[in-house]
């Protein structure tokens, strides 16, 4: 390669690409904005920082001289534990205020036919309506929908009891939970009271913190991110396994392309229906333009690929990228993720920006309202937008890189491609587990990160995991930098994956890594986690299962809440870049070891992917040696066809 320092900031090819494009041009993304923060502050970086009143900003010497305190007298623990804390809340919130968006819009599905939501998954819309105490009989589906959203809705703003999809952990799990009295009440409630204990002089304990830390986690993860999921199941279809394709390359020199970037599908669904309307396909035509490309960045991304198959044009950090193409007549944004340096860059390309959340509105930049009640006409209004910026392409330069994948699994479809049509189960699952073909699964998800060379840690992380049997499933930026390096392709489980493992992918024909959506779907996680204990065999807890989690690039406050409910639902769970933690040994001794007599799951931080691996295997094989598994004997692996056979 002609630019080192370049291909250093990627293993992608087309990103590293690009950014000779945008070197050449003299334009800055995320990148060369990383190094002028260097040299980063060291305090912040370990957490050291404390702004939450105003007799500070306090910086706190870890290392014997003083100042040891803050001005207040928190000590270095104190004000670590507090920024931690708060990142769960912020991060919770995110989620959490994304799920109600979607109860919300399951409301007006269920109260306006007109609005163009509607109900697409019965099944599910049943199964949460039993979770949730709704009864269904005599009642038509708007009916149980419109009871199922007013009941989420409560679990916001609930001040006492539980929530309710708590009911989906294994009883023992509850039963933890239930002793330290960390049973998220509401979700709403548990996000305030953290943002009140860490504010200046109330909680002084960290390990109390903590507790509330791990409640307020919990109030994501079972919560607002569960809801999320589970409702946009029944508005737009529980995923299951369709083709896709990713990277820069996905965007079409002939095409219109519109990039949905951000989070809630309930913005991109709707661009999805319009996208697909004969008569802005024929106004792209009089345009010029073949037709309609659409494509997505971050999560939106994940969400249209697991429902449409529809393309991905990159991770958070290929957001300035997709712009640098010269080939995006719009790009669409919500909520969360969307970098404020896009309408820098917008500028110097045709590329119109567009906001469509009252939530995140960009100066200068165009603001359709997305209201749910007219959510399809905007969606029409913004396509034609970007139609009508066809003409207005000047140069194009499109990185030639794509990449096949398979996508869509969510637990009700692993459910079914483990257990056949006749007898949807884990069981399969299970047994490979005991007989040590599959020797555990871990959960690799989260952000790319410009600190560290952009997808390598995700990608050798999952590369080493799998090679060792270890199924992995993913979410978020973490699928997509996967997906790029082919390993979301069933011929991929011959290629990269152990024996084993390899074995049972070819017989159900499954790749070794399952993309499971977006970052709201680590809650299809939990779910997968919950049921593995519940069909038997791996222990009573989701603690004893041998399972583990990494979020091997993240910088999110986000992945922060994510990772605090892996661990309060008893899930090892790595991070790597580093945590902002490093300034108190007392509270780094807290989460990454006194949390496993806790939660029965702990953190740990690596951010050498090689020995994340190796942490990773090391904690399943410790789980299987206490399951008794170690060593189990081989087992028959039953394929599809074998297992109808045993149903006759
Ligand atoms: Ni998750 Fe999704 Fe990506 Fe990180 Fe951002 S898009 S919600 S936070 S960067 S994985």
């Amino acid at each position: 390669m002609k630019n080192t320092k370049i291909t250093k900031k990627s293993i992608d090819s087309a990103v590293n690409q690009a950014l000779e494009k945008t070197a050449e041009k003299g334009l800055e993304t995320v990148w060369e904005r990383s190094e002028l923060q260097k040299p980063r502050c060291g305090f912040g970086e370990q957490g050291l920082c404390c702004h939450i009143c105003y007799m500070g900003p306090c910086r706190i010497n870890p290392k014997g001289k003083k100042p040891q305190q803050g001005v207040c007298g928190a000590t270095a623990e104190l004000i670590v534990a507090r920024n931690f804390a708060r990142m769960i809340a912020a991060g919770a919130a995110a989620h959490s205020d994304h799920g109600r968006a979607v109860a919300k819009t399951l409301l007006l599905a269920a109260e306006s036919p007109d609005s163009g939501y509607s109900i697409k998954d019965e099944n599910k819309l049943r199964k949460i309506a039993k979770i949730l105490e709704v009864e269904v009989k005599d009642r038509t589906n708007e009916e149980i929908a419109k009871k199922v959203a007013e009941k989420a809705l409560e679990n916001f703003g609930k001040q006492e009891g539980e929530i309710a999809f708590i009911k989906n952990a294994p009883e023992t799990r509850q039963g933890v939970w239930h002793e330290l009295n960390i049973v998220p009440r509401g979700v709403d409630r548990e996000i305030v009271e953290m943002m009140h204990r860490t504010s200046i002089g109330v909680d002084q304990d960290h390990r109390n913190i903590m507790l509330h830390g791990a409640r307020t986690a919990l109030a994501d993860g079972w919560g607002g991110s569960m809801i999320a999921t589970e409702l946009q199941d029944i508005l737009f279809g529980t995923p299951s396994p369709l083709r896709g394709q990713v990277n820069l390359g996905v965007l079409s020199e002939k095409d219109v392309n519109i990039v949905v970037h951000g989070h809630e599908p309930v913005l991109s669904e709707m661009l999805v229906h319009a996208a697909q309307e004969k008569d802005l396909i024929n106004l792209a035509k009089s345009k010029g333009a073949k037709g309609i490309n659409l494509a997505g960045i971050c999560c939106t991304a994940n969400e249209i690929l697991i429902r449409h198959g529809l393309p991905i044009a990159g991770n958070i950090l290929q957001q300035e990228l997709a712009i640098s193409t010269g080939a995006v007549e719009a790009m669409i944004v919500d909520v969360q993720c969307i970098m404020p340096s896009l309408p820098e860059i917008a500028k110097c390309y045709h590329t119109e920006l567009i906001t469509t959340s009252s939530k995140g509105k960009i100066e200068d930049t165009k603001y359709f309202e997305l209201s749910e009640k007219n959510a399809l006409k905007t969606a029409k209004k913004i396509v034609k937008e970007a139609i009508m910026n066809f003409p207005n392409r000047e140069k194009v330069n499109i990185p030639k890189e794509k990449m096949d994948l398979i996508a869509g699994f969510s637990h009700e479809a692993i459910n079914y491609m483990l257990g056949g049509t006749f007898r949807t189960s884990y069981v399969p699952l299970n047994d490979n587990v005991v007989n040590g073909r599959i020797k555990g699964v871990a959960g690799v998800v989260g952000c790319c990160n410009p600190k560290v060379i952009h997808d390598q840690c995700h990608v050798s992380l999952v590369e080493e995991l799998i090679a060792n049997n270890i199924l992995v499933v993913q979410t978020g930026c973490s699928a997509i930098a996967c997906a790029k390096a082919g390993f979301l392709t069933p011929e991929s489980a011959v290629k990269y994956a152990g024996k084993g493992l390899s074995e049972v992918c070819k017989a159900v024909g499954m790749p070794p890594v399952l993309h499971s959506g977006s970052c709201v779907d680590n809650s299809r996680i939990l779910i997968a986690l919950s049921e593995m204990v519940k069909v038997g065999g791996l222990g009573n807890d989701i603690s004893e299962l041998p399972v583990a989690g990494a979020a091997p690039e993240w910088m999110s406050e986000k992945a922060i809440s994510i990772g605090q409910y892996f661990v309060a639902s008893g899930v090892f769970t790595v991070f790597g870049v580093g945590l902002p933690v490093g300034g108190s040994e007392i509270f780094s001794k807290h989460i990454f070891k006194e949390f496993e007599n806790i939660f029965g799951g702990m953190w740990a931080t690596e951010p050498d992917p090689g020995k994340m691996a190796a942490l990773i295997i090391d904690h399943i094989n410790k789980k299987r040696e206490k399951l008794g598994i170690s060593k189990a004997k081989e087992r028959i692996l039953y394929d599809m066809q074998m297992r109808r056979e045993l149903e006759v």
